[in-house]
């Protein structure tokens, strides 16, 4: 599954608080969490089953190179209201916080001591959806924003590449079911990150990024 050129997860990682493992790379911040929502006692597979169920999945269109194309992926956007979120030429008005989205921020603040209002979800049907190389970097986001990335469903692969140095190796994380990715410090000035198709017959998988609109 792993290339030998890429720098793996758990080279050497340390415990920070909340019981997420940091991960050096440079210029960035990671905090990760291979079983956050297990280790939290909580029932992962109900959760994809209600987020699958409840979550208000839309289809978006986005164009590139002039040709008008769906998204590879369904996705949803929740939030307090005024959490207005631009990109990709899209306009995100936020639904109204369903429960079960509102217990997860909470815990994912407590784990990654920090406030959120609004969270991204992208549900990957297929190994036919994906999402390319881009950087959470959106003015609304702020100078260094805290991403927190929490995964339910098929494990796919989250690949990380610096902006500036492409001699630096990648950094791969394989996003399992119940896992917590929070990015920070500087990571979206100088890293990028995709989660690519794959042929392989995968499952689907369901992500949620906690964001902070200012
Ligand atoms: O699905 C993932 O793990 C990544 C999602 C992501 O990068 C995004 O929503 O901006
Ligand atoms: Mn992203």
């Amino acid at each position: 599954m792993y290339q030998p050129s890429l720098r793996l997860w758990n080279q050497a990682p340390t415990i920070a608080p909340c019981q997420l493992e940091a991960i050096a790379i440079p210029d960035g911040e990671l905090l990760w969490g291979e079983h956050f929502w297990q280790e939290a006692g909580e029932d992962a597979d109900e959760v994809f089953r209600r987020l699958h169920d409840q979550v208000a999945w839309r289809q978006d269109y986005i164009t590139i190179y002039g040709r008008r194309q769906p998204q590879p992926r369904l996705t949803a956007w929740y939030g307090d209201p005024g959490a207005t979120y631009c990109y990709s030429g899209l306009i995100l008005k936020p639904r109204p916080w369903l429960p079960i989205l509102q217990h997860l921020k909470s815990q994912v603040e407590s784990a990654a001591q920090t406030r959120f209002n609004s969270v991204l979800l992208n549900l990957y049907r297929t190994g036919q959806d994906g999402m390319g190389w881009h950087s959470d970097n959106e003015s609304e986001l702020g100078r260094n924003p805290v991403i927190a990335s929490l995964s339910f469903g098929a494990t796919r692969r989250f690949v990380m590449r610096h902006c500036q140095r492409r001699d630096e190796a990648k950094v791969e994380l394989p996003l399992n079911h119940g896992s917590l990715l929070v990015m920070k410090g500087k990571t979206q000035h100088h890293w990028q990150h995709q989660v690519p198709k794959t042929v392989k017959p995968v499952g689907p998988r369901i992500n949620l990024t906690f964001r902070l609109i200012r």
